[in-house]
């Protein structure tokens, strides 16, 4: 058995998912989910996350995803001991953006964890922030135009950094974080992503950042793949000192700490480097050559793909990110994704399948009506004044709402897309809102694509046990091509959803009147 594992830390939860590579198997062997709220409730945390009151302060718990990752190991021990002996390599995937501020005494907490003692315990003291600020944070727009103006404006950023100052993205939160906070911002030794910051804690050591989260900071440069020093100057002084360094996705970062060796039985296997959700989940679906697209359904909504060069999107909407094959990958990011249908489903009272059934009796185009999904401040486009817009019925109407919601932030979707021209035939859909028919049968007929269901296991953590197989071969001097990686597992399952013509001519029509709708309401 060769063993590999990946960890996807996303907004609301902890999945771990484990593969077997032989030269006749590949199978996934288990998946575990941890749910922050319901698994550690003492945090106190709604989805995953702490709101703030005017809610564009949103942050998280750094020692509430280590405890979480210490419980993740413990019952992976507890319940596959056999299996658990024969990993070779581990990698993590995280939710992008966020980060984590740590004093200079992080780094001999790291090195020496002991084994006899709970994780979370140990990390006490060491944080610059208690309170990570994450990618669903919007509260960094004076930050995010000082930067833009000192780097010499949007298109310069865009070009510099592969995305326009975004405020959810890291620049523009250490910057908030040394202008509000400067002694604490003095006092922090190191700056680390989600996914570096867990990747530490696995190594024990402090780990570098992969140059596909690293492009999600406004502080790389896209091309170069390394720090920008103009964009580190304009954001916070001597910056570069607080950063890990930024190296190739396949890097062997050393490996599992004596800490899970001794307290969960794991062996000595190869860490490699962390990397962002989305680049994971582009792998974990299967997209390793360009020309495919992903649609993920989760907490955020985001549509990526492959690109051979590192393009960027001059009108600001879309991001250029790193992908981990080494290319580049496009992607473009809804904040309203699944806590809006959330929010529709029970203002109704109903459940998935309640929630199903009135897609299913309700026809596409909805009689006109429409919805902008801006339940908090929206992402792609930026919207910074929340609520709801109903545009031919109102909250009553049950129905309509449920589709409504779907089809408006499909139509989104689409809309803001179009900056690659690639014409899309087939999609690639994974997140938690993939499950349900009826959500991907309204993608299929608005972007008129077969829509590919992935599954059932999450695409992030599949992803990230799939880049520990690939960097583990490749440190063993036996390199394996990425299409043979992903081949046998990131195949989309048998179920295929078409669009129907006569409903995607519906929407093309449709999408013009929504996208006036959206002007009007910026
Ligand atoms: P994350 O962004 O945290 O990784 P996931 O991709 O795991 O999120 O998706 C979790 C979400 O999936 C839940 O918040 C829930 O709204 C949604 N979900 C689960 N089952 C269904 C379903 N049958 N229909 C629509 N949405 C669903
Ligand atoms: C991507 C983004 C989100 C998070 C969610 O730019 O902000 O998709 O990665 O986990």
């Amino acid at each position: 058995m060769a063993v590999y594992l990946g960890f996807d830390s996303s907004t609301q939860s902890l999945t771990a998912t484990a593969i077997d590579v032989t030269a006749e198997t590949r199978r996934v062997l288990f998946e575990h989910i941890l749910q922050y709220d319901d698994a550690f409730p003492a945090y106190g945390t709604t989805n995953g996350v702490w709101v703030g009151g005017d809610r564009r302060v949103v942050t998280s718990s750094p020692i509430m995803w280590a405890e979480a990752l210490d419980a993740m190991l413990e019952t992976i021990a507890r319940e596959h001991p056999d299996i658990v002996r024969t990993v070779h390599a581990v990698a993590v995937a995280a939710q992008q953006h966020g980060s984590v501020y740590v004093y200079g005494t992080a780094t001999p907490t790291f090195e020496a964890l002991d084994p006899r003692r709970p994780l979370a315990g140990q990390l006490e003291g060491i944080f610059a922030r208690e309170e990570a600020p994450v990618w669903m944070d919007s509260s960094t727009t004076s930050q995010c135009r000082a930067l833009t103006d000192e780097l010499g404006g949007e298109e310069a950023v865009i070009r510099l950094t592969g995305s326009r100052a975004h405020e959810r993205f890291t620049g523009p939160q250490i910057r908030k974080f040394a202008e509000t906070h400067p002694e604490r911002y003095q006092r922090t030794d190191r700056i680390h992503l989600v996914s570096s910051y867990l990747t530490t804690l696995l190594a024990g050591r402090h780990a570098p950042i992969d140059s596909c989260d690293g492009a999600g900071m406004n502080l790389m440069d896209i091309r170069g793949r390394a720090w920008a020093p103009a964009a580190l100057r304009v954001t916070a002084p001597a910056l570069e000192k607080r950063l890990p360094p930024i190296v190739v996705p396949w890097t062997v970062v050393g490996p599992l700490a004596p800490y899970w060796r001794h307290r969960h039985g794991f062996p000595s296997a190869r860490v490699i480097v962390g990397t962002g959700d989305n680049p994971s989940s582009l792998i974990g679906v299967g997209i390793v050559e360009e020309g495919q697209v992903a649609i993920s359904l989760g907490t955020s909504d985001t549509v990526f793909g492959l690109m051979r060069d590192a393009a960027v999107d001059l009108s600001g909407t879309a991001h250029t990110f790193g992908s981990p094959t080494g290319k580049y990958m496009s992607l473009v990011c809804f904040r309203n994704g699944s806590l809006v249908r959330e929010h529709v489903r029970d203002d109704h009272g109903l459940d998935w399948p309640g929630f199903s059934d009135a897609l299913r009796n309700t026809p596409p185009g909805n009689d006109g009506a429409l919805m902008l999904p801006w339940l908090d401040p929206e992402i792609t486009p930026p919207v910074s004044s929340p609520g709801l817009r109903r545009r031919g019925f109102d909250r009553s109407d049950l129905a309509k709402n449920v589709r409504a919601v779907i089809e408006g932030q499909m139509m989104a979707m689409a809309l803001h897309s179009r900056w690659t021209e690639t014409r899309v035939e087939r999609i690639h859909a994974t997140g938690g809102a993939a499950r349900n028919a009826e959500i991907l049968q309204v993608v299929a007929d608005v972007f008129g694509a077969t829509v590919h269901r992935i599954g059932p296991s999450s695409s992030a953590a599949l992803g990230a046990a799939l880049r520990a197989f690939h960097a583990d071969a490749r440190a063993a001097g036996k390199p394996v091509p990425w299409s043979e990686i992903v081949s046998g597992f990131a195949n989309p399952t048998d179920s295929v959803i078409h669009p129907n013509p006569r409903h995607h001519e519906r929407y093309r029509e449709l999408m013009r009147v929504y996208e006036d709708f959206e002007r009007s309401e910026r």
